[in-house]
């Protein structure tokens, strides 16, 4: 038949088999093969009953998402999938792995499904910014229902096997070979006389229940949490006419709908996102079959929240992990914060009480540094100040097993020091985590100039064991995330002083798609961080880079953000809701009086040019230094560590979508009118002058 798709007989039984690595994707062999497999199997008459079945760790994983944006090649996937439907033939599926996308979609237009236990199904098409686009949004809902498949299409979350079972979207579960389960709940159909069961054709879970109030409470729901995406709203139209049209035209809306979403830009971001999260794993120059040493045990220095959360991480993982604390008292409290951390996660149902005992089983406290002599790995989480690393790092170099890693958590001392302080510094790397260590992510993996590159490999594997988008950078100030964070605090803050609210610079960047406004993140984290790189910075920076002053006189004020009630906004006692702050007006204002600025009113738009512009053109200084490998690597730090919108793609792919030469105009307007610190990074300006894009490079 083809390569990809095989075509065998087994008795009465045609087996077709799906084998294209990694993910068993729709790409154009993969639907030609299963056309011509499904037809060959319709028209031999010794068959009686098809079983669809997949090679590797997975079932049908979607389409080729490579192949979205390019000219469209035939087979279609729901002309596909219509005449597997259509076949006279029982067919079925035999999932494992997962069933995504397109590839659930097949396993509905197959007249029975069987799953392994641990199988997963989901239509994750919403996370890509589109909607399942061959069928789904029609069979779905004839299977489990308007409001079910409501939820599983808008958040895109896959479900179980065994929920998939109870929903009725899967007929059977199964353990074991994959091949000799679907033989023989083939051959049980056979043996009963049963004939095809074709999902289009249903309407029972369509009837009695009111689909319309499903999809009006869903849409209430889109506009709350997520207003600016572009295809939430259409997955609800195109769910809409499973209920209120005919298959055929139902179909051919999903497919309209489809359409709108393929052009969007907040797909082709999307999609840039996924690929390039993946691609941010690859170390350039690292040989692929660079030795990685072996972790099984882990230890972090230091037990406040970011070392408890790290920890956790490790726990989380499965791998032992002892907290170095200076006292009892200290190292109690650490592993105490780690059950009470984990207890919240049992309160909220998202973790057994069972798993909380197995997490904390791994999780230790110690006090002496010889008790780590056994570990592979270690993570340093202590308070950032090179004395205090200084000391850390010689204890280690002196109790540690030779082979351990050793690992700093610092988030912008200089590694190469730090390493210098062990007589090791090829096992020496940065881990840079970010807060919460066990929720957030993103993890840098900070390259040192001696750090080797078996530590460096295993450094990036330690992130993907921990469940994290381990993303390589270089030595500098900040590394990559903070360094342009830096950036962008400093023009919102220059924003306030210039005739901006803290409430309106956060508005505007949340409808940009921010997770979170930059001041209600500065009030989360604490103003006192800020304000001590600030300081350091004052001592270090060149005189004509000016620095706001607003953060200073907050601090006196006492207002350090949520942990004094009170910073850029108001806090009422137990809330973490931001309520707009009086004190701080007359704090602007004072600052605006300082800098001989008139207050004005600013535009969304150039709050969005300000913040948005002086991270790209710090992106760019990063870039060309080496600090970052690629652009997209930028993109993926900033979408994992800091709340930038997935649809958005990350800065530096916003700044291509925005067009360099715009970029770079604007960008040498404010070098002129606000001063120096905007002069434009060379690379910008050389990409700019040519016509090119980040993507290009
Ligand atoms: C769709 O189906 C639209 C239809 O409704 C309508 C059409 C008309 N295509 O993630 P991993 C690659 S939209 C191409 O590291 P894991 C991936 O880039 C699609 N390539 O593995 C990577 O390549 P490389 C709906 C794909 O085990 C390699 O496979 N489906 C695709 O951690 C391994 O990936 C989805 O959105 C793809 N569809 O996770 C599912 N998927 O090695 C997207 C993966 O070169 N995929 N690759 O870096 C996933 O969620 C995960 O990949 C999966 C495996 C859970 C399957």
């Amino acid at each position: 038949m083809s390569d990809v798709v095989t075509l065998e007989r087994q008795g009465a039984v045609a087996v077709i088999r799906v084998n294209n690595p990694p993910v068993n994707a729709l790409g154009v062999a993969v639907r030609e093969g299963l056309q011509n497999s499904f037809n060959a199997a319709e028209a031999d008459a010794q068959v009686k009953a098809i079983v669809l079945v997949c090679e590797g760790n997975t079932f049908i994983a979607g389409a080729d998402i490579k192949e979205f944006g390019k000219p469209p090649q035939a087979p279609s996937l729901p002309d596909v999938i219509s005449g597997i439907e259509a076949g006279s033939k029982p067919s079925i599926a035999v999932i494992h792995g997962t069933a995504l996308g397109g590839g659930l979609e097949v396993a509905l237009s197959c007249h029975y499904r069987i799953a392994r236990k641990d199988a997963k199904v989901g239509l994750p098409e919403v996370k890509l910014g589109l909607l399942p686009g061959a069928g789904g949004t029609q069979r779905l809902p004839r299977v489990v229902g308007v409001a079910k498949a409501l939820d599983m299409i808008v958040s895109g979350t896959p479900i179980g096997a065994v929920e998939a079972n109870e929903l009725g979207v899967v007929d059977e579960l199964f353990d074991g070979e994959l091949l000799a389960a679907g033989l023989t709940f083939a051959e049980k159909l056979i043996a009963e006389g049963q004939g095809p069961r074709r999902t289009g054709e249903r309407t029972d879970k369509l009837e009695g229940v009111d689909n319309a109030a499903a999809v009006a409470a869903k849409r209430a729901e889109i506009e709350k949490k997520t207003p600016g995406l572009f295809s939430p709203q259409r997955c609800v139209s195109a769910v809409e006419a499973s209920f209120t049209l005919p298959l055929a035209e139902g179909l051919k809306r999903e497919r309209e709908l489809f359409a709108e979403c393929l052009v969007s830009p907040q797909r082709a971001a999307l999609v840039h996102a996924f690929f390039t999260e993946r691609l941010a794993s690859k170390v350039d120059g690292l040989p692929k079959d660079t030795p990685v040493r072996e972790i099984n045990s882990a230890a972090v220095i230091g037990g406040g929240t970011m070392g408890v959360g790290i920890a956790m991480c490790f726990a989380n993982a499965g791998i032992p992990v002892k907290i170095l604390e200076i006292s009892e008292d200290a190292r109690d409290k650490a592993t105490q914060r780690a059950r009470d951390t984990y207890g919240m996660s049992v309160k909220r149902g998202s973790l057994t009480e069972a798993a909380l005992e197995k997490r904390m089983a791994l999780v230790s406290g110690v006090t002496d540094y010889a008790d780590l002599s056994d570990v592979d790995v270690v993570v340093e989480a202590v308070f950032e100040e090179m004395g205090v690393k200084q000391k850390v790092f010689e204890a280690l170099d002196a109790n540690c097993k030779p082979g351990a890693i050793l690992a700093s958590n610092t988030s912008s001392l200089d590694l190469n020091e730090i390493a210098r302080f062990t007589k090791r510094p090829q096992d020496v790397v940065g881990l840079h985590f970010f807060s919460p260590a066990n929720v957030m992510r993103l993890l840098e993996v900070v390259r040192g100039e001696k750090t080797s590159d078996d530590v460096l490999a295993t450094a990036m594997a330690i992130g993907k064991k921990l469940k994290k988008v381990a993303v390589p950078v270089g030595v500098c100030d900040g590394f990559v995330g903070n360094r342009m964070v830096f950036q962008y605090g400093r023009e919102s803050e220059f924003l306030l002083e210039e005739g901006a609210t803290p409430e309106q610079v956060d508005a505007a960047l949340r409808k940009f798609g921010m997770a979170m406004g930059a001041f209600a993140m500065r009030d989360l984290s604490g103003l006192d961080i800020g304000l001590a790189i600030r300081t350091r910075q004052r001592q270090t920076l060149p005189a004509e880079f000016k620095l706001p002053t607003i953060l200073d006189k907050m601090a006196k004020a006492g207002m350090l953000g949520q942990k004094t009630g009170k910073g850029f906004y108001v806090y009422e006692k137990g809330s973490r809701a931001p309520l707009p702050n009086p004190e701080l007006r007359a704090i602007l204002e004072a600052a605006s009086k300082e800098q001989g600025i008139e207050r004005r009113e600013l535009s969304d738009d150039y709050i969005i040019e300000r913040t948005m512009y002086a991270l790209i053109n710090e992106g760019a200084k990063i870039l060309e230094e080496g600090v970052a490998q690629r652009a997209s690597d930028i993109d993926v730090i900033y979408i994992n560590g800091y709340g930038f919108p997935a649809h958005q793609g990350g800065p530096m792919f916003y700044a291509d979508a925005v067009g360099l030469d715009r970029v770079y105009a604007r960008i040498c307007e404010f070098h002129e009118q606000l001063g120096a610190w905007w002069k434009p990074a060379p690379l910008l300006e050389k990409l700019a002058k040519e016509g090119r894009k980040f993507a290009d490079l």
